[in-house]
């Protein structure tokens, strides 16, 4: 008997690491993709974060997998307009100058927000969300729903959780404590002076928040436990021994001059991690606490989109705190060779 797939809907911001998650979920044998939604206000600007999910449905060499739904969300955050440095999102429209085998113009659909509303009205079975790209398409949606009682039931009856790569929590709440990722992306010339939040909060506080206090089970798999996966050139080696169209891409991606810098360097298995976890939830360790978001901007010692620990008024969220390095990359690698 086949074991039954996980339904996942996915919301990503086209980042190379996005790539590695999705590939993964694409070839996973009990993950069935039924829908990606791009947001634009991540790394990726949002009618070529279309165009590059799209035609990254072709490397799995599954014909089917072209007709998956990929929809574009929205051009603007639900509070600020925090965005990631120019020259990233420049690299991240520039698919990291990998090649895509071909174009794909089946998949796009107009626009996620319809395209969420109308699949959860009509769906009968439960589904896994996972967010790689900030809050701001699943935000709206929950905001949407306030006013629309039916979707929020159908939300509420159809989304089983939400898996969030986002977030951190600080020293000040847990040991060891892990900082924000904003100054580190931004050197030499940081133009926000915020230590505290992690990007995927940092770009949407609001749209974060949103889903924090939705009431949905939510795993947030934080900086704490993604800085035990770090991205080294062992892993990238081993990826590169892989013969098929997605590991080559992935490869490109990975020795591109915007990325290959930051191997054995800072860069983490932040989304791939996120996916992971869906099929594989022993890969982390959890700790559940009442979480919100700090709302307030002050450029001068800015805190916005910082996870706050707030027994008073926040929601209890599993956040991931530590996950284990071997077992991820191995697991990965078997995956991605399939
Ligand atoms: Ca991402």
């Amino acid at each position: 008997m086949t074991p039954t797939k996980i339904p996942v809907l996915i919301d990503t911001d086209a980042d190379f690491d996005d790539y590695l998650a999705i590939l993964y979920l694409l070839k996973h044998p009990r993950i069935e993709v039924v829908g990606i939604t791009v947001t634009g206000t991540g790394d990726v600007h949002l009618s070529q974060g279309v165009r590059n999910i799209s035609n990254m449905l072709c490397l799995t060499g599954v014909p089917s997998d072209r007709n998956i739904p990929v929809a574009a969300g929205s051009n603007a955050p639900l509070r600020y307009s925090n965005t990631f440095p120019g020259a990233d999102r420049q690299a991240a429209d520039r698919h990291y100058g990998a090649a895509f085998p071909q174009q794909n113009t089946v998949a796009t659909v107009a626009d996620a927000q319809r395209f969420l509303t109308e699949l959860l009205l009509q769906r009968t079975s439960p589904l896994t969300v996972l967010c790689i790209g900030g809050g701001t398409t699943w935000g709206t949606l929950l905001q949407h729903a306030k006013a629309q009682p039916h979707l929020q039931q159908a939300i509420n009856q159809h989304v089983s959780k939400i898996v969030m790569m986002g977030g951190n929590l600080t020293a000040e709440f847990v040991q060891p404590g892990a900082p924000g990722n904003i100054q580190a992306t931004m050197e030499p010339n940081p133009y926000y002076s915020n230590t505290v939040a992690e990007w995927n909060i940092f770009v949407d506080p609001l749209g974060a928040q949103e889903i924090i206090q939705s009431g949905l089970p939510i795993t947030l798999v934080a900086l704490n436990a993604t800085a035990d996966v770090p991205i080294d050139w062992a892993f990238v080696n081993q990826l590169a021994e892989i013969n098929n169209d997605a590991a080559r891409f992935l490869v490109q991606i990975l020795h591109s001059s915007t990325i290959r810098p930051g191997i054995d360097n800072y860069l983490d298995f932040w989304d791939p991690l996120a996916a992971s976890v869906i099929a594989e939830p022993n890969l982390i360790q959890t700790q559940t606490f009442n979480l919100r978001i700090e709302q307030q901007l002050n450029e001068e010692d800015d805190r916005s989109g910082m996870v706050l620990v707030d027994d008073q008024h926040g929601s209890p969220i599993q956040v991931a705190l530590t996950a284990n390095k071997a077992d991820t990359l191995s697991q990965y690698l078997h995956i991605i060779a399939l």
